[in-house]
């Protein structure tokens, strides 16, 4: 079997690129390891970005974000027990974000690719690449007790942090960059009315705080904990008392609690590998870096992936033109490192830092006023939040 671009991961790196591709006439192939219902039971992130949506309108696949998902010009940084508004759009000329839960973008897309008759491989067990630096790269995998073999013009590592992409790179070949946060977020889905209609983002003694949402029925919170804290050292009695202790009182005196979906926790990371090609393999997405979710960076930063990758691939199969391909690497990296910075800076504005020494806090603080006193830094805040242009 042969297909141009073998894709390694069905999340939505991986979907989105293999849809752009087949809707230009490039024939994919994506591998994923896991089921589609274990897929799409994931519920991660919420927010995305003006160019993010673009592009699933240009999969035909929009339809049902622009019906459902909820336009946010704005959100709310709370802080010494006030909410002050980050006004989004104000302060960008005219920018927003879309909230529309990953889980059902996701379903879109693979819908998207139904409809089109795209080739998914679900349940694809020892996914591997080969001769990634040849001209004939190919991948292997097992399917049940049968091995497959497809060979590829180029393979795309789209299979997430954990895959199997990145680590297939020599390890002299690669830099990594890393930062581990000393904690994590406790997250929980409820089917109850959203205490707010804007996102609230709380900095608080106790710890961080998130108030989000998926539709006004559907509401998401998070709240930091200690990295060695379980789910089940949280029952949800627990998880609500926590967190209204976090957020104003005129908040949590108003919030409808109820029995939680969903309850995970995620640890917090900043992560880079470089370069995001090596040989016919290119990164994309969580597989090449990770951000903390403070600044709902890591979906969108895969998507500014996917874009350039498509464009580079179509210049490739459409143009003979390898420009694209040969600065894939180089360009992606440009806008992935101010993503970084700029979660790496809000999830440090916003969070406790068990080891900080009573200096840090105070410069802590004193970044959070001067950002809650100057438009100038608010519109910076802004300009990041709503996405940097491709
Ligand atoms: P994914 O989603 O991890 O998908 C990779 C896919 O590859 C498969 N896979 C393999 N397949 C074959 N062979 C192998 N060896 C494989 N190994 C893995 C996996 O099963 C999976 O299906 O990566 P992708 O597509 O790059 O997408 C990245 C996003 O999922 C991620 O960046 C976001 O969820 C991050 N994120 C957020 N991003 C935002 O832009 N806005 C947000 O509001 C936001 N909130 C969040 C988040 C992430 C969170 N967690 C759980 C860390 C909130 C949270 C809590
Ligand atoms: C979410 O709704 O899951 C969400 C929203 C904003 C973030 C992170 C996660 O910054």
């Amino acid at each position: 079997m042969k297909v141009q671009v073998g894709i390694i991961g069905g999340g939505p790196s991986g979907l989105l690129l293999a849809q752009l591709l087949n809707l230009q006439g490039v024939e994919t192939l994506v591998l994923e390891k896991h089921s589609r219902e274990h897929v799409l039971s994931r519920i991660r992130a919420g927010v995305l970005e003006h160019g993010f949506a673009e592009l699933m309108r240009e999969v035909q696949c929009g339809d049902r974000m622009d019906k459902e998902g909820e336009i946010h010009d704005g959100f709310f940084i709370a802080h010494d027990g006030i909410c002050n508004r980050i006004d989004l759009k104000g302060l960008t000329g005219g920018n927003s974000v879309i909230v529309y839960g990953q889980t059902e973008l996701t379903r879109d897309l693979y819908e998207g690719l139904d409809r089109m008759d795209g080739n998914v491989v679900h349940n694809a067990k020892d996914v591997q690449p080969h001769d990634i630096e040849s001209s004939q790269p190919y991948l292997t995998w097992r399917e049940g007790d049968k091995a497959k073999r497809v060979d590829c013009d180029y393979i795309i590592g789209a299979d997430g942090f954990h895959g199997v992409s990145r680590k297939s790179i020599p390890k002299e070949k690669l830099r990594e960059f890393e930062r581990v946060y000393p904690f994590g977020w406790l997250g929980v889905l409820s089917q109850t009315k959203p205490v707010s209609s804007e996102l609230i983002y709380a900095k608080h003694e106790r710890g961080f705080a998130l108030c989000s949402l998926r539709s006004q029925v559907l509401s998401r919170y998070y709240i930091q904990v200690p990295l060695s804290d379980t789910i089940e050292d949280w029952s949800d009695e627990a998880f609500w008392s926590e967190l209204k202790k976090r957020l104003p009182s005129d908040v949590s005196q108003s919030l409808t609690t109820g029995p939680s979906l969903e309850k995970s926790i995620a640890s917090l990371r900043s992560f880079v590998a470089e370069p995001m090609r090596y040989g016919n393999l290119f990164l994309a997405g969580d597989a090449a870096h990770i951000v903390p979710p403070t600044g709902a960076r890591g979906l969108n930063s895969a998507a500014s992936d996917i874009y350039y990758l498509y464009h580079a691939m179509v210049d490739h199969y459409q143009k003979s033109d390898d420009s694209g391909l040969m600065n894939y690497s180089e360009t992606a990296l440009a806008r992935i490192w101010k993503a970084q910075r700029f979660s790496w800076w809000m999830t440090t504005l916003l969070h406790r830092f068990p080891d900080n020494i009573p200096y840090d806090d105070r410069l802590q603080r004193t970044d959070l006023e001067y950002l809650l006193s100057s438009k100038l830094a608010q519109a910076s805040l802004a300009e990041n939040y709503v996405g940097l242009p491709f």
